[in-house]
């Protein structure tokens, strides 16, 4: 399938971190910043920013190299504004961003004042109209920034964006409690959902488990890293809580594959990601097919555009030729995707009229 027609058509991206999306120029612009201020020996770290096949350790690594680079409230602004126009220009519609709110006292950061600098990054979005929360109240005042939707005879291109607050698994029970209050508060604020994420490898699903729950209560949904490392007493408990999505999925076995099928819970897939971490050995094994062929709930994702050097079009041109999906088969997978998005309905209604219109277009 074609790049141009697959970057041409209307995709919603639901898997995507904004630190793992950040721009390479951008990386290597802050890096070498923090190396001529002597902060970090850029020498050092060159070798881990440019090198392309990592394997999943060499991932989290080069997270705690990011997480170094982009600590202050202007770059996580920057970062977040730059992060959705490329998603825009990708020809993503609606995009659930999703980033762990971090507190770092050394420059007056508070989980809560990161998250105020990735909606300062939103707002400051002039590229394309954003649409970024889910109370009309709060729509009207934050677009006043934004002019009207049509400029010179065309339509402005519009983007949706909601985020997702992840918890990072090195987290205590009460650390993640204080991301799910968070949340809780900025639901206003285009605050959709819960994420558990971070190194596999690390830390135990009881301890985030309380903090879930609560999150759930409250109606807030969550979705979960799942699988991408083999684990099956985890897997099962996790698919005991009954997520309202899953991402990843890769070291699933026979029963724990039923069990997800019958519970049709929606799975993000990464293709890129998976390759790259080796937690998928090629894509002729992968479970896209058996999930694609099942009519399982699925949408093709990122992860993490910017260290796997991939964009939204680029994994739907994969798919397209790895598992022979046709035109209008990309298209309507990219469409269903609408069903399970964690926005209100206001959003699934709109978003659907843009596909039913870029569908006539399809003819
Ligand atoms: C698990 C991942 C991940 O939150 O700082 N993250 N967690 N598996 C993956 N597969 C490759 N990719 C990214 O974005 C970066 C953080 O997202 C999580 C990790 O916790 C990483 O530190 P934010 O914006």
């Amino acid at each position: 399938m074609e790049m141009e027609w697959c970057v041409s058509m209307p995709k919603i991206e639901l898997h995507a971190h904004l630190n793992g999306s950040i721009r390479d120029s951008t990386l290597l612009e802050l890096a070498k910043e923090l190396g001529e201020k002597g902060t970090i020996v850029f020498s050092e770290v060159e070798h881990v920013l440019s090198k392309n096949d990592r394997s999943l350790v060499e991932v989290f690594k080069l997270f705690d190299l990011i997480h170094n680079v982009t600590t202050d409230h202007k770059t996580v602004t920057r970062i977040t504004k730059e992060v959705i126009e490329d998603f825009a220009a990708d020809n993503v519609v609606y995009l659930e961003l999703r980033t762990t709110p971090k507190r770092n006292d050394s420059k007056g950061m508070s989980k809560r004042s990161y998250l105020e600098a990735v909606l300062e990054g939103i707002k400051s979005v002039d590229s394309v109209e954003v649409d970024f929360s889910h109370n009309t109240n709060v729509d009207a005042s934050s677009h006043s920034h934004a002019v009207d939707n049509i400029c010179n005879g065309y339509e402005r291109k519009k983007i949706y964006v909601r985020l997702l607050l992840s918890i990072d698994r090195r987290v205590t029970a009460e650390a993640a409690m204080e991301t799910v209050e968070l949340a809780l508060e900025m639901r206003d604020f285009g605050v959709v959902g819960i994420d558990l994420s971070g190194n596999p490898v690390i830390g135990q699903w009881l301890t985030y488990l309380p903090a879930l729950e609560y999150a759930k209560n409250q109606g807030l949904p969550v979705t979960l890293h799942c699988g991408e490392v083999p684990n099956p007493d985890e897997i099962h408990a996790m698919l005991d809580f009954l997520p309202m999505r899953i991402g990843h999925a890769c070291c699933f076995e026979e029963e724990e594959w039923k069990f997800l099928k019958q519970l049709k819970i929606p799975v993000e897939i990464c293709l890129t990601s998976n390759i790259r971490t080796e937690t998928i050995t090629s894509l002729d094994v992968h479970h896209f097919a058996d999930l694609y062929k099942s009519n399982h709930p699925l949408v093709l994702c990122t992860d993490d555009a910017g260290v796997f050097s991939t964009s939204l079009s680029a994994e739907y041109a994969l798919a397209s030729s790895a598992f022979g999906l046709g035109k209008r088969e990309m298209f309507e997978l990219a469409q269903k995707a609408i069903e399970i998005i964690f926005a209100c309905d206001r959003v699934k209604r709109e978003l659907k009229e843009m596909f039913a219109k870029a569908a006539s277009d399809l003819d």
